[in-house]
């Protein structure tokens, strides 16, 4: 393996294929060991297969780059691409039977976590906010189309990417953007920031920086919910490489087990940071994991809200009447790099000329904005009318506006802050005060 050359040692795609899973690997990547990475994306022209779920469609890519010939060959990747229109079903069903007022709610909670990510982007690359920010945009139907099936005491534990969760758990979009200018008057002090932002008021236990820590932190919520007999249902979101960490199935088990009223919902994005999932991945889905547990274990298009929707109610009606988890895996892309904004710029949409994926598969994408087919859909079946929804979008862009000059205009904590709210009171510790007795 000297001369990094992996691919005469071992053939990547035959070793797949003897694991099992042949023609089941979601994401095959074919890698050479050239200098610079290229991305081929064989798109529409790619024959189709019966691999992609229900409505989707499969979408052949390769990649060519440094790290060693595995032998992975173009054909054998595959994403999946879901319709441009949300399509007609049971789940569009469901939603179209639920009231206006409902409807609406579920695209004011969709267009104000865009728009409000959309400023604090600027802001950040503008200077004007500082710290790490992780974009959640593309991924709005899972966050708004799980949430509007919990109750308003319902509990939620979220990422490193937690503008949806928050934002559809119904924050304070004040005291949440202030908390992103560490301001004093932010949600979490001003010391929460991006990676600890939490809002115990509703139900939001917390944005969190430990990659698939929110499947046990929901799990024990549960557990809470269950010994107090509250009735009350907890929803943990994480990635797909957040169902990767050994963490996930345990929680999945222990949940089971113990017949927990949670709910695991995997927003697969397909990247892994800049890694996609075919390497990470062994099996067709990631629902595929828990398939043998006997629950509720699946996979829809997570750019269709009322697919997310419908099968967020299913899996919270189940949890409340004690029944036990349900997995809810989301099929879904972001639209930014993983984190901060490298490729895009103030007042635009979407990151391009990143060096692991292709502006067309980006662009593809962004074709299925979840919001964009939402509204299709909502004006198609004449459900609301288009000054319905300017006037959500105008309420929405008032609110953000505000949130942004409370922000702004709120004073930053004082430095003594730093030593309230810890363990710790700050006083000098007797040098054997823990040996004592
Ligand atoms: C336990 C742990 N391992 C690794 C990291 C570094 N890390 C931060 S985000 C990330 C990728 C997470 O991918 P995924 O769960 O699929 O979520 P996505 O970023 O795609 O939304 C990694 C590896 C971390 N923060 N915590």
């Amino acid at each position: 393996m000297a001369d990094g050359n992996l691919g005469s040692k071992l053939n990547r795609r035959a070793f797949l294929k003897a694991l099992g899973a042949a023609g089941a690997t979601t994401v095959l990547t074919s890698v050479t060991a050239q200098a610079a990475p290229t991305i081929g994306y064989l798109g529409a022209q790619a024959p189709l297969t019966g691999d992609a779920p229900p409505g989707m469609k499969a979408v052949y890519i390769y990649t060519v780059g440094p790290g060693g010939n595995m032998n992975w060959q173009p054909g054998d990747a595959i994403k999946f691409l879901p319709p441009e229109k949300i399509p007609a079903g049971k789940a569009a069903d469901t939603v179209a039977a639920l009231p206006k007022q409902k409807l609406l709610d579920i695209y004011r909670t969709m267009f104000t976590t865009r728009k409000w990510e959309n400023a604090l982007k600027d802001g950040w690359i503008k200077g004007e906010i500082y710290g790490a920010w992780l974009m959640y945009a593309g991924q709005e139907a899972i966050s708004s189309g799980v949430m509007a099936a919990l109750n308003p005491d319902d509990y939620c534990t979220s990422t490193h990417r937690p503008a949806g969760h928050i934002v559809a758990k119904g924050t304070d979009l004040k005291k949440a953007t202030a908390e992103l200018y560490l301001r004093k008057t932010g949600i979490s002090k001003g010391k929460g920031h991006r990676a600890n932002i939490t809002d115990p008021s509703i139900g939001f236990l917390g944005s969190n920086g430990i990659v698939g820590s929110s499947w046990f932190l929901a799990a024990g919520a549960a557990y809470s919910a269950r010994v107090r007999g509250s009735k009350q249902v907890a929803v943990a979101f994480g990635g797909d490489n957040a169902a990767n960490q050994s963490y996930y199935f345990s929680a999945v088990r222990n949940a089971t087990l113990y017949k927990l009223p949670v709910i695991f919902v995997v927003e697969n994005n397909f990247q892994n940071v800049f890694t996609p999932m075919a390497v990470t991945v062994p099996s067709k889905q990631i629902s595929d994991y828990t398939k043998g547990l006997d629950i509720p274990s699946l996979t829809v298009d997570g750019n269709d809200v009322t697919a997310v929707y419908a099968a967020a109610k299913e899996a919270v009606a189940r949890a409340r009447a004690g029944d036990g988890p349900s997995v809810i895996e989301g099929m879904t892309y972001r639209w930014y790099d993983h984190g901060m904004f490298a490729g895009t710029k103030p007042g635009e949409e979407g990151a391009f000329k990143l060096p692991y994926r292709t502006d067309a598969e980006v662009r593809e994408w962004m074709a299925r904005d979840p919001l964009v087919r939402y509204k299709a859909f909502l004006l198609e079946r004449k459900l609301v009318t288009d000054g319905d929804l300017a006037g959500v979008e105008a309420d929405a862009q008032k609110a953000i506006a505000a949130a942004f000059d409370f922000a702004r205009a709120s004073p930053v904590p004082d430095p003594q802050a730093g030593l309230e709210d810890v363990y710790a009171d700050g006083k000098p510790v007797a040098a054997n005060q823990f040996f004592a007795g």
